[in-house]
């Protein structure tokens, strides 16, 4: 690999199903063994109720920071493969619906993208509590392209329902 620039990068990590705050303590560690690529921070994890279809359990959140020097593509396809090995199993139709784990790629550096594989900055930070809360846990000063900033967006969200289960940041 020839690129060697060191690009921050913000995770989103949630799971609802089997004892979903292990399953995202267990993605936070697995993130370190993604190649050309620092784990940096972690944030707590965050109880909440599940966004979208009510029918399914809470779900436990958390957001982490990494330095990588992987593109974008190339990082979101390292965090489906974590995911197959963490044990979610994609089936057709399974949007916003229950899973063991699901990490999506926040931001990149500066970058944007727009293609039928990757969104970036992921259109939905700002409409989403339980990322704005850990992320501002871990970046508050954090500028998300086109969005807004992490504190200000936080502060205009509705944190109500999220109950941090950690009490410091890892
Ligand atoms: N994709 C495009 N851009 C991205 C990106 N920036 N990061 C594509 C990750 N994936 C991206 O992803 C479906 C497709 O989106 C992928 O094939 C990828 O190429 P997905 O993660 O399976 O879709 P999803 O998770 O069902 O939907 P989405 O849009 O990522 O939204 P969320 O927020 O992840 O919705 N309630 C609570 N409380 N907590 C949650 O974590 N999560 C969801 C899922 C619903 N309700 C929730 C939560
Ligand atoms: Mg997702």
């Amino acid at each position: 690999m020839e690129k060697t620039v060191w690009a921050p990068a913000y995770i989103g990590i949630g799971s609802n199903l089997q004892d979903p705050a292990a399953q995202v303590g267990r993605a936070c560690e697995a993130l370190r063994n993604i190649p050309h690529t620092r784990l940096m921070a972690v944030s707590r994890r965050y109880a909440n109720p599940p966004m979208g279809p009510q029918d399914q359990p809470d779900y436990v959140n958390a957001v982490a920071a990494v330095l990588t020097q992987l593109p974008p593509q190339q990082l979101l396809a390292e965090l489906q493969r974590l995911e197959a090995s963490l044990g979610r199993v994609r089936t057709a139709g399974d949007r916003w619906g229950p899973r063991v784990i699901d990490l999506d790629l926040l931001l990149q550096g500066l970058s944007r993208e727009q293609t039928d594989k990757l969104s970036l900055p992921h259109p939905g930070i700002s409409q989403r509590n339980f990322v704005l809360f850990p992320l501002c846990d871990i970046a508050p000063e954090l500028l998300v392209p086109g969005q807004g900033r992490v504190r200000n967006l936080a502060a205009a969200a509705d944190g109500e329902a999220l109950r941090a289960i950690d009490p410091h940041c890892g």
